[in-house]
């Protein structure tokens, strides 16, 4: 299946080699190895995005406006089929696209050092600041509502009555938990409607294994524009926060461990505002901590949303998986809020 899809890039025969890549949760990812160079090849989840096409079509804009305005930034483009296209499809399998594996580059799955949190924020704030003056209603929005919390929250009350009866009866504990928290999606409502906040070019995917970094651990890029698409930067700071501030990922069952330090929220604060600070309104910049609070509880109500309703959408490796995901994103909201009054000025 896979080569006949390689076929169309023009690569034949068996001069590949292809293996699974990557942590990814919802598309699937391979690493494709030729004797003159590598790629990485992915198939879409159109059960996720359900116009695949529109990812392509915003991949095609950002691509454009970024070699006629900042040529020098480097983009990861995608390669195109012998027929020109971005993204091709097959009929039974779905849609695909293949970009050239950047040489020299390499990607991390966990934040080890304050430096890489530096390097990682640098990149994503780097990259919402060249697409400024882009129209951002360009872009198609690939995933309707996608980080609405407002909506979230109400699927999330969904599941409590329409879910698994019994996965909801085991949930108990954390579904009190997570409702003691519904001022942070008050908060997001008087975020919508102030003016002060803009609609940018926004990643919506900002965890660490989407920065790519070069030998001398610089940040180079970003890469995954899925879901790159109109939003507020308290989405993309936010999910920073959420997955480099504590030492352990969103799979550790072990509570324990979920801590958040303070030297990767400064580098973060560093890394953003070094390519961001005069982009972003005063209003704005008051949401800083907040970005943390929306993404982390979103997260966890995510998670819990689908664990109620038996695992539609996030891939589970074992039956617990999800409920183990939401116990542990609520354990780290609860650390992290303990420290709003410690951290609240750090972007003064
Ligand atoms: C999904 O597939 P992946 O890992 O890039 C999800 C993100 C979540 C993340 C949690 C389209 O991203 O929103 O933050 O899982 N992407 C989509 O690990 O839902
Ligand atoms: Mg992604």
């Amino acid at each position: 299946m896979l080569s006949s899809v390689l076929f169309e890039y023009g690569l034949s025969g068996n001069s590949f080699q292809v293996e699974a890549f990557g942590t990814g949760l919802i598309n699937n990812t391979w690493k494709v190895i030729t004797p003159e160079r590598d790629y990485i090849l992915q198939r879409i989840n159109s059960a996720v995005f359900k116009q695949p096409v529109d990812i392509a079509t915003n991949i095609s804009l950002i691509t454009k406006y970024l070699q006629q305005f900042h040529p020098d930034y480097k983009f990861v483009a995608p390669v195109v089929t012998k027929n020109g296209e971005e993204m091709m499809y097959r009929e039974g399998e779905g849609y695909f696209r293949l970009f050239p594996f950047v040489t020299l580059s390499h990607s991390k799955n966990v934040v080890k050092s304050p430096e890489q949190a530096y390097e990682a924020a640098k990149q994503f704030g780097r990259f919402t600041r060249l697409l400024g003056d882009f129209d951002v209603s360009r872009l198609r929005t690939t995933i309707p509502s996608f980080h609405d919390l407002t909506l979230r929250y109400q699927d999330f009350l969904n599941a409590q009555k329409n879910g698994n009866r019994e996965r909801i009866f085991e949930a108990e504990s954390l579904l009190k938990a997570l409702k003691k928290h519904t001022g942070i999606v008050i908060e997001f409502e008087n975020i919508k409607t102030n003016p002060e906040f803009k609609l940018r070019v926004t990643h919506h995917d900002t965890k660490i294994s989407n920065v790519l970094f070069n030998a001398e651990e610089k940040g180079l890029c970003v890469i995954d524009l899925d879901t790159v698409m109109a939003g507020y930067f308290i989405s993309d700071v936010g999910d920073m926060m959420r997955t480099y501030l504590c030492p352990v990922t969103e799979d550790e069952k072990d509570c324990s461990k979920i801590e958040v330090r303070a030297e990767f929220y400064k580098s973060i604060v560093q890394g953003y505002f070094d390519e961001m600070k005069e982009e972003l309104t005063p209003s704005e910049k008051k949401y800083f901590f907040y970005a943390g609070k929306f993404m982390i509880y979103m997260q966890a109500i995510r998670f819990l949303t689908d664990y109620l309703n038996n695992d539609k959408y996030y891939r589970a490796d074992y039956p617990g998986h999800n409920l183990v995901r939401a116990a542990n994103q609520t354990t780290l909201l609860d650390r992290f809020v303990e420290k709003e009054p410690f951290w609240k000025d750090f972007t003064r």
